[in-house]
C-alpha cells in the first residue's frame, strides 16, 4: 500500500538482510517482512555473484548487495516515474534483472518533468545503474497482455541493492 492509501499494481517481496516496504507510514527498508513477521529469506549466492559480476563489468567493483526487491507484474501493472533514494549509500549501484514478459521501461532525467525515453526490457536483460544514472527518474509502462512460454502472464524484476550501511 502506498503512503496515500492506494494499492500498487505491482506485487512485491524481498530477500536479503533488508527488504523495501511501503505502507501508510511511508517507504523504508526493514529487516522483518511485515506480512510474515519473519526475517526476509537469505539472498541466494547466485544473486550476489551475478550482480557483483555485472556491476564490476560496468565499472563498479566490490558491489556487495544486502537487499533484493522482487517485483511481479501482471498485464496492466505499471510503475509510475520515481527515483530510488531510500538506500543509505547512494554511491552504490543498483543491478536489475528482468524475467518473463517484456515491458517498456521509461527512462527520464534528473527532474520529474524530463520527458522519458521508452526502452523495451526483455527476458534476461540485466542493467546496472550507477554513477550519474543512479538518480534518474524511471518507471514501467503498463505491461501488455501476453503469455511467456516459461513465466506465463507475469513479468518479474529483481533489483539487487545496497540498502544498509558499510
Ligand atoms: C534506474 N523497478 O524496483 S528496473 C524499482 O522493472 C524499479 O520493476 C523497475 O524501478 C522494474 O525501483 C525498473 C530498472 C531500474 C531499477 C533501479 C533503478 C532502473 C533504475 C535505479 C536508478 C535508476
Ligand atoms: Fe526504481
Amino acid at each position: 500500500m502506498t503512503p496515500r492509501g492506494t494499492y500498487m499494481s505491482v506485487a512485491m517481496t524481498n530477500c536479503g538482510e533488508f527488504g523495501w516496504v511501503t505502507d501508510r507510514s511511508g517507504y523504508r527498508y526493514t529487516r522483518i517482512d511485515p506480512d510474515s513477521q519473519n526475517p526476509w529469506p537469505d539472498l541466494p549466492e547466485l544473486f550476489t555473484t551475478l550482480s557483483r559480476d555485472a556491476a564490476e563489468l560496468s565499472g563498479f567493483p566490490r558491489f556487495s548487495p544486502d537487499a533484493c526487491l522482487l517485483n511481479r507484474y501482471r498485464p496492466g501493472a505499471r510503475m509510475a516515474l520515481h527515483q530510488d533514494r531510500d538506500e543509505r549509500d547512494l554511491t552504490a549501484p543498483i543491478v536489475s534483472i528482468s524475467l518473463g514478459l517484456p515491458a517498456f521501461f521509461l527512462l527520464g532525467g534528473t527532474r520529474r518533468t524530463d520527458p522519458p525515453a521508452r526502452i523495451q526490457l526483455q527476458h534476461g536483460d540485466v542493467l546496472v545503474w550507477g554513477g550519474p544514472s543512479r538518480m534518474l527518474f524511471h518507471g514501467i509502462a503498463p505491461v501488455a497482455a501476453r503469455t511467456d512460454q516459461d513465466f506465463g502472464a507475469y513479468r518479474f524484476n529483481l533489483t539487487l541493492r545496497k540498502a544498509g550501511s558499510r
